[in-house]
């Protein structure tokens, strides 16, 4: 669990992070940056006592490109992410006990239980679905622009994936598509520095890949992935585009993967020193600094927001663990259509 209270005396806010906003705004995203942190200390919890099976892929660090980018969708909007997609299925509205209820395997979990960490779905917020392939759902993100184009509904889809799927041939098949036939989809790079146990420099050849979008003549914005504010602005520039038919858009946010690969990865391969300074710039951190540095909230207001978000958490979890487990009769059904 990462100290995420409040830094004494700074590092100074940045400026762009919090400068603008209606009040409350920024305890909005900063409670729905805390609910996925909470949750996924939860889940690593949920392990440890053995009430979880499987493996799961925390997204811890990376709350403020989920966060960011779903608050600047609106109902009706797609989205589809990876296997390390508990930030943006809960970023997009899915309730708590019931993710919890998937990862417990329980019927009231959002797919029955039968999905798990990996493949978190909730159709009724407009999360359609967590891939455990790599790349797999770039061209349901496509089909879900296609569609919506056909359709006039005004929709615009959107994809989370890593630095590494951008070397998956499915990348290179659906940006082409989508800006061939200037779709309404906006592609988001959740650049966190590794594949696995890869560093980004040992697979890619550039350390920029929002320049990837040249090659699909569409534009590739680079942002500061820790800076909720920041991601927010330009996700809301490039959801506006799609919305507009202007076309897609290709986002690298640039962040960094706090806990190793998946459960089993202690993340010893990382360079000294890497973990702790990205720390310096944990998410939640920054938002909440510049929040006292703006006077928008005071360290004890922030720790009883935290309290408050722990708690809600909390109570969401026990009440999964206490749904009944699924009858077993039940294990066959939804297998096939
Ligand atoms: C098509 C495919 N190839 C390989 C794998 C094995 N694999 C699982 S996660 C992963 C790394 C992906 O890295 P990245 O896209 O950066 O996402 P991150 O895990 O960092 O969020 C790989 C290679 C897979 N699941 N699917
Ligand atoms: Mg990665």
């Amino acid at each position: 669990m990462t100290d995420i209270s409040t830094t004494p005396s700074g590092p100074a806010a940045e400026p762009r992070t919090l400068a603008a906003g209606p009040p409350g705004d920024a305890a909005d995203l900063l409670r729905d940056m805390l609910r996925i942190r909470f949750f996924e200390d939860e889940t690593q919890d949920l392990f440890t006592r053995g009430l979880m099976r499987g493996s799961t892929h925390l997204c811890q660090g990376q709350e403020a490109v989920s966060v960011g980018v779903c608050r600047a969708l609106r109902h009706g909007d797609a989205m589809t992410c990876t296997y390390r997609g508990h930030g943006a299925v809960l970023a997009m509205g899915a309730p708590l006990d019931r993710a919890f209820g998937e990862l417990l395997g329980k019927a009231e979990g959002l797919c029955r239980g039968k999905g798990g960490s990996m493949h978190l779905t909730d159709v009724s917020v407009g999360a359609y679905g967590s891939n455990a392939i790599v790349g797999a759902h770039l061209p349901i993100t496509v089909g879900h622009a296609l569609a919506a184009r056909q359709r006039g509904t005004g929709a615009v889809a959107v994809a989370f994936f890593g630095d590494g799927a951008t070397n998956i041939g499915a990348f290179h098949e659906s940006l082409n598509l989508a800006a061939i036939w200037r779709l309404p989809a906006v592609f988001v790079i959740e650049n966190n520095q590794y594949g696995e146990y890869s560093p980004l420099a040992s697979t890619t050849p550039i350390t920029r890949l929002a320049d990837r979008a040249a090659s699909y003549g569409m534009p590739g914005v680079h942002v500061d992935g820790n800076d909720v504010v920041a991601v927010r602005a330009v996700a809301g520039e490039a959801v506006e585009r799609a919305r507009a038919g202007e076309g897609p858009t290709l986002i690298e946010a640039e962040t960094y993967r706090q806990s190793g690969h998946s459960r089993s990865d202690p993340g010893t391969y990382r360079p000294p020193g890497e973990l702790e300074s990205w720390l310096q710039r944990d998410p939640i951190k920054l938002l909440q600094d510049a929040m006292v540095a703006a006077g928008r909230a005071s360290s004890e207001e922030l720790s009883a927001l935290r309290e408050e978000v722990r708690q809600e958490v909390a109570e969401a979890a026990r009440r999964a663990i206490a749904w009944p487990a699924p009858d077993p009769q039940t294990r066959f059904e939804d297998i096939y259509s």
